[in-house]
């Protein structure tokens, strides 16, 4: 059987710098080598892993990646898990996917073993692997499920998107294409793991094409407009509040430094924007200042990218553009046909060989959410002389902040045990800076007070920060039924009343 299409990728150019850092580089020998090391400890007596989950709780860089790629030669699923997510978020994760496995770096091994210790789940400290590549690795084959990724929808919980090393092929080989990635190009890595913006668009994409990664733990704006002065990158993608933080960074610098970081941004070949909704004045912004067009792009935890403004041609503030190579993308009337003009509205369905599999063991779920074999987004969107315009969600129940997607009503019930609380609605309202900004509406049992600081204080340790909520209302009553969908915007005249 041929070789997964990662590894006979990172045979083409064994000795190309895949990842640098400040104190080291690795090549994608060193990833094979180092991967298959990894995997024969993983296997250690068995054959194939058989798609048992493998979390990993690894900083980002070449470990990370080497153990992503080990679970995968070793015939295991991947389950990306957020380094800064609370327990009950893991244990939920861990728990939800029946995760037989959690892999963590020596960082992060203490801060997850009480937990796996009560689950049962077998701990590797990846740290701790050395020795040699002693087994022989099995033959997968690329309709193999490869990787669970939990997103927050319409539910309170969150679903695990089921997608095979064949679909996360196509979603890499469509970007590659379109952007036109190539062997020379070098890229900063800041977003978080556990999302598609990380895994695919950047280090798939770039480990595909034998480019260079230099792996941050986290955005941290210093760090990296140092690297952009110093002319590191050739390629930049960041969800629309790092651009927003750019922006607000770049104007405070002196004249000098603001002069050396957008000679650095002006030099790179392609800037790219994406996961949330980038306001045109903040396009037209940062053109202004850098002289850089962003290219804005669409996609989906589900679906990977979609949409996408042309690498070379218009790229038009406040729209996503025209479907990606080998994605087909259709708008629908909720109780209409299919809409074949321009200038109505539908929601964008999409279909093609990036689309995931299923949701984890949620039949139902995964039924409703095709239509015709095309996957419903549930964004809606105008065509509009060529390149569609995203006009908003169907559902109220999902906000947008800082590029990750939350479910309003996980944050509901996460609030509903504060013990002051009697009634929550919790909205994104817009916000400048994340998009959205999580907002709660409560009404507090008899004779109670509560305060925004000791409302996020409570939410520590229950809730990952950017679920936590921004602003806070005290009402006498919600509006009926603000829970449900119907009534929401009454929930959010609240705010403006
Ligand atoms: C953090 N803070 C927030 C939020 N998050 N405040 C309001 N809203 C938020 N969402 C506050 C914290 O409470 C803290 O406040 C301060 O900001 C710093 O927190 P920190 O976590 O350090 O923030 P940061 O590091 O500056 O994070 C901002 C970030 C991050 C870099 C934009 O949110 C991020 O990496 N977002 C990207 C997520 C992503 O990759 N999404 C892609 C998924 P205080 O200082 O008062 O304590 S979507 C996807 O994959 C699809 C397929 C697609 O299309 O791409
Ligand atoms: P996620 O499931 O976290 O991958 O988020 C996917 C959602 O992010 C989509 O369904 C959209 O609502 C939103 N999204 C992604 N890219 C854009 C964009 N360029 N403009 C508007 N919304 C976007």
């Amino acid at each position: 059987m041929p070789d997964l299409p990662f590894i006979a990728r990172a045979r083409l150019f064994p000795e190309r710098v895949a990842f640098r850092t400040q104190t080291s580089t690795h090549s994608h020998q060193q990833l094979l080598d180092r991967s298959s090391v990894i995997a024969s400890a993983l296997l250690g007596g068995d054959d194939d892993l058989k798609e048992a989950r493998a979390a990993l709780l690894v900083a980002p860089g070449f470990e990370y990646t080497a153990s992503q790629w080990a679970v995968w030669r070793a015939g295991g699923i991947k389950l990306p898990i957020c380094l800064s997510a609370t327990e009950p978020e893991w244990e939920y994760a861990l728990t939800d996917s029946q995760a037989g496995i959690v892999i963590a770096d020596a960082a992060n091994a203490a801060k997850i073993a009480p937990l796996c210790a009560r689950l049962g789940v077998r701990l590797v400290n990846v740290s701790e692997i050395s020795g040699d590549a002693s087994k022989a690795l099995p033959d997968i084959d690329v309709n193999r499920r490869a990787m669970i990724l939990y997103t927050s929808g319409t539910t309170s919980k969150p679903k695990g998107v089921v997608t095979t090393h064949a679909n996360i092929q196509a979603q890499i080989e469509s970007l590659v294409q379109a952007w036109e990635w190539r062997a020379d190009d070098r890229i900063p890595m800041f977003l978080p793991l556990h999302h598609i913006h990380g895994i695919i668009n950047i280090t798939g994409c770039a480990l595909w094409s034998g480019a260079l990664i230099e792996p941050f733990p986290r955005f941290d704006v210093g760090a990296i407009l140092e690297r952009v002065r110093a002319d590191a990158y050739t390629l930049f993608m960041a969800v629309p509040t790092i651009y927003v933080k750019l922006i607000q960074a770049i104007e405070a610098a002196s004249a000098d430094d603001r002069a050396a970081i957008v000679t650095g941004f002006k030099k790179m070949r392609l800037m790219v924007s994406g996961s949330a909704a980038l306001p045109a004045s903040v396009h037209e912004q940062w053109t202004v200042l850098t002289g850089q067009e962003l290219l804005e792009r669409y996609g989906m935890t589900e679906i990977g990218m979609a949409i996408s403004n042309l690498y070379r041609g218009e790229r038009r503030p406040g729209s996503v553009g025209a479907p990606l190579p080998g994605v087909e993308v259709r708008l629908k009337a909720e109780t209409g046909p299919v809409i074949t003009g321009e200038d109505e509205p539908g929601e964008i369905q999409v279909r093609g060989p990036g689309v995931f599999q299923a949701y984890w063991n949620r039949p139902e779920a995964t039924a409703e959410t095709f239509e015709d074999g095309w996957f419903r987004t549930g964004d809606m969107a105008v065509l509009e002389r060529g390149y569609y315009r995203i006009m908003g969600r169907l559902s109220v129940d999902i906000i947008k902040s800082g590029g990750y997607k939350l479910s309003a009503l996980e944050i509901e019930a996460a609030l509903l045990e504060h013990p002051l609380i009697a009634e929550v609605a919790v909205i994104g309202l817009p916000d400048d800076t994340w998009g959205e900004a999580v907002t709660a509406v409560v009404v507090l049992k008899r004779d109670a007070t509560l305060e925004l600081a000791s409302l996020r204080d409570w939410c520590k340790g229950r809730l990952s920060v950017y679920k936590i909520p921004q602003r806070l209302r005290i009402v006498s009553e919600l509006p009926r039924n603000a829970m449900g969908k119907v009534t929401k915007p009454a929930v959010r005249a609240l705010f403006s009343a």
